[in-house]
């Protein structure tokens, strides 16, 4: 088929994930076709630098043999069995071994998953299972932030904050949503500083007004990811953690987009010195090669789950996948191997926080924000007062779309253009990355001027 036929088919037969289905029609999807490095191509043979790391996952990039070789291998060998029924598989003991090794030293047993959002639902599921049997079934309630993601299962989207995904559909009624820490949109006069101390205190606030003896866990991305790179304040996690250690409260650490070196340190919670009770993850676990997640437990919530005895009722039929976890321990081998994440503390990390830095002087940035090698830039008519070019966004699509155009994956949160190129990006391409996306936002600029 050529593009135009790919493209009708897709539309008559593939009912896309977060799409808006007229725009779809009318634009054609983009056909992404191969990739290479820290490169995709798509079906006119334009290349692109992927500042997104396909979707947050790909941090080594597209090129890493070892990994598909090793699923081929494990699919030749035992393609599939599952981990109920007091069976397992070697690779499902191997990643959970290494898994226990890279994450914090008091998480040391993994429940895995197909996905982040999987994840999050058993997440759900162990929060109720560990207070019932500590008889304390009254604590049932998750609070989690607005505008957080945390996947699209009804879990997922229930402890999510996005309002946009709340209008379709019924959330569980046991999770409430406080103040997110985004200082740019939402700090007021407040100074950054100030600001974090104010959103870790609307925790507290919400606690007390529920009754500490009824709330379960308190859930947060260590930065929030498809929320548009909110990196809170330097104040707001020593404070969160604070709070929680006044009250017997679980702590959940969405490490989906994350984990795995994103900061420079293998989680959030390391980079932040938090001590989470679960820690959900996926992505970047198998380099994208490979559908995986799960979440970490903390010997604490663990040692209840195991010790206490009877049936956990619940898993999924691919909850370790042979395949999936071959390629888990082929990724973090050469996360590990090639000192991939003190790369990015020590090199790649600093060197893009200073190139990144540079954009800030451009007439429509806002504010441009990083750390370790993620970024985000907010677009703004008026610097002085933070006001936006309208309230449908323009500026953001036109600025992703330029930014396409110019050879450079960035994506639109909003008017927020966020990036997560692979950890394996060079300095000279990191060069590429800054000088693309100043291009995109002159090309923005001039559009909406
Ligand atoms: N938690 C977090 C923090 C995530 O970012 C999930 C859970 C769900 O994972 P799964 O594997 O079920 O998708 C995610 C996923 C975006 C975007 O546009 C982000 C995600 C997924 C799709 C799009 O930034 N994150």
């Amino acid at each position: 088929m050529n593009k135009s036929q790919l493209q009708q088919h897709d539309r008559e037969h593939l009912l896309h994930p977060f799409t808006d289905f007229h725009d779809l029609g009318r634009q054609g999807t983009r056909v992404i076709t191969s990739a290479e490095g820290a490169y995709i191509t798509d079906i006119d043979g334009h290349r692109m630098l992927d500042g997104m790391s396909g979707l947050w996952c790909c941090n080594l990039g597209y090129s890493r043999r070892e990994i598909s070789e090793a699923i081929y291998e494990q699919l030749n060998k035992l393609p599939f069995y599952n981990s109920f029924f007091q069976c397992t598989t070697v690779p499902s003991i191997e990643l959970a071994d290494l898994l226990a090794e890279v994450t914090p030293a008091h998480m040391n047993n993994v429940f895995f998953t197909g996905s982040g959002s999987e994840a999050n639902d058993t997440n759900l599921r162990i929060i109720r299972r560990y207070w019932d049997l500590k008889d304390q079934p009254e604590k049932r309630i998750v609070i989690s932030r607005k505008n957080a993601y945390h996947g699209s299962t009804i879990g997922g989207a229930s402890l999510g904050g996005m309002s946009g995904m709340h209008k379709q559909f019924q959330a569980l009624d046991y999770i409430e949503h406080i103040q997110q820490p985004y200082w740019f949109g939402e700090g007021g006069d407040m100074s950054p500083e100030e600001f974090g101390i104010y959103a870790a205190r609307c925790l507290d606030e919400k606690i007390q007004e529920l009754g500490p003896e009824k709330v379960a866990a308190f859930i947060a991305e260590p930065i929030q990811g498809a929320g548009g790179v909110i990196i809170p304040p330097e104040t707001y996690w020593p404070e969160v953690k604070k709070v929680l250690d006044q009250y017997d409260i679980l702590l959940v650490m969405d490490e989906v987009i994350f984990g795995f070196g994103r900061t420079g340190q293998w989680f959030g919670a390391d980079y932040y010195g938090m001590q989470p009770d679960l820690m959900t993850f996926a992505k970047a676990v198998t380099n994208g090669y490979f559908p995986l997640g799960g979440t970490m437990i903390s010997d604490r919530v663990a040692d209840v789950i195991k010790s206490k005895g009877g049936e956990f009722t619940h898993g999924y039929t691919y909850s370790a996948h042979p395949a999936a976890c071959m390629a888990g321990i082929a990724t973090l081998n050469i996360l590990r191997d090639e000192k991939i994440i003190e790369n990015v503390r020590d090199n790649t990390g600093p060197y893009l926080a200073q190139r990144w830095a540079e954009l800030a002087d451009h007439p429509i940035v806002g504010e441009a924000r990083n750390l370790g090698l993620v970024g985000a830039l907010e677009l703004v008519k008026d610097k002085g007062s933070r006001a936006r070019f309208d309230d449908k966004c323009t500026a953001g699509t036109v600025c992703r779309d330029m930014s396409i155009k110019n050879g450079l994956v960035m994506r639109a949160t909003g008017d927020t253009m966020i990036i997560a190129p692979p950890l394996i990006i060079t300095r000279d391409q990191v060069d590429e990355l800054v000088e693309k996306a100043r291009r995109a936002l002159d090309d923005t600029a001039k559009a909406m001027a």
